[in-house]
């Protein structure tokens, strides 16, 4: 077995040259960025991994792209466009919406399922694989729904939020204990669950928080940032040492 770094890929944003016309967010006026928070670099790190960004690529290259990975994690950012959960279009035009990256992660997303690859899905990431499985979201919690919790917290986001309730006897719950104290940086969440997967952890209000697949012991998808927690919150460092494991017992039985 060769001593080699565990590497775990992260997708990211996607920033197009109408974003950065006037060269606001980096470079020259127009060019276009991919990028993803520090946040995941530090948390990977910190986990003895190496952290490697997943840029957007054409379909024929994302097999070798995941090849050279041996976890993934699907992070936060815009909101999914509704034509991949609903039939029934609505004519409006969506603000936050990066129909590059649906369609890259979609399918990034599948071949990563079916390579059996570890992976961890963060907010979007988490309403991306229910989407995947062919389950639906609430569009904007507030005002589909009545709930006393604020999920869209847009400050201190190290800080927790609400708790998290974990299904006893589950791996997760397992991992992260019964309870989980988390930060909030959303507003729309799982509607219909998809299919094959498991609710594991929700918020008081009954929000979904945590779901796995029912099979799996390698997927964890939350809803809330572990990344933006890691030097606070001892389960937001557990996660990130839980998919490091699960890629370590992975590389180990491949004999690489
Ligand atoms: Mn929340």
């Amino acid at each position: 077995m060769r001593n080699t770094l565990i590497k775990v890929g992260v997708t990211g944003y996607f920033v197009s040259s109408e974003e950065n016309k006037d060269g606001w967010i980096k470079g020259v006026p127009g060019q276009q960025f991919t990028m993803f928070s520090y946040d995941f670099v530090e948390s990977i790190l910190n986990s003895k991994a190496l952290p490697a960004l997943m840029p957007i690529v054409p379909k024929k290259f994302i097999k070798e792209q995941l090849e050279s990975i041996d976890a993934l994690i699907l992070a936060g950012g815009e909101d999914i466009h509704p034509r991949y959960y609903e039939t029934e279009q609505e004519d409006q035009q969506y603000q936050d919406i990066s129909v590059e990256r649906d369609e890259y992660e979609i399918e990034l997303l599948k071949q990563a399922l079916d390579m059996e690859i570890p992976i961890l899905l963060v907010c979007r990431g988490m309403q991306l694989l229910n989407i995947v499985q062919n389950g639906t979201l609430h569009k904007d919690i507030k005002t589909e729904l009545s709930t006393k919790i604020d999920h869209l917290t847009l400050t201190n986001q190290s800080q927790p939020v609400h708790d998290v309730d974990l299904k006893k006897e589950h791996f997760v719950s397992s991992l992260l204990g019964n309870t989980v104290k988390v930060n909030s940086i959303h507003h729309q969440s799982i509607k219909h669950l998809g299919g094959n997967l498991e609710i594991v952890g929700c918020a008081k209000d009954g929000i979904v928080e945590v779901i796995t697949f029912q099979d799996r012991e390698d997927i964890m998808a939350v809803q809330w940032h572990p990344e933006m927690m890691y030097q606070e919150s001892e389960h937001a460092k557990l996660i990130f040492n839980w998919l490091i494991d699960k890629a370590t017992t992975n590389k180990t039985i491949m004999g690489d």
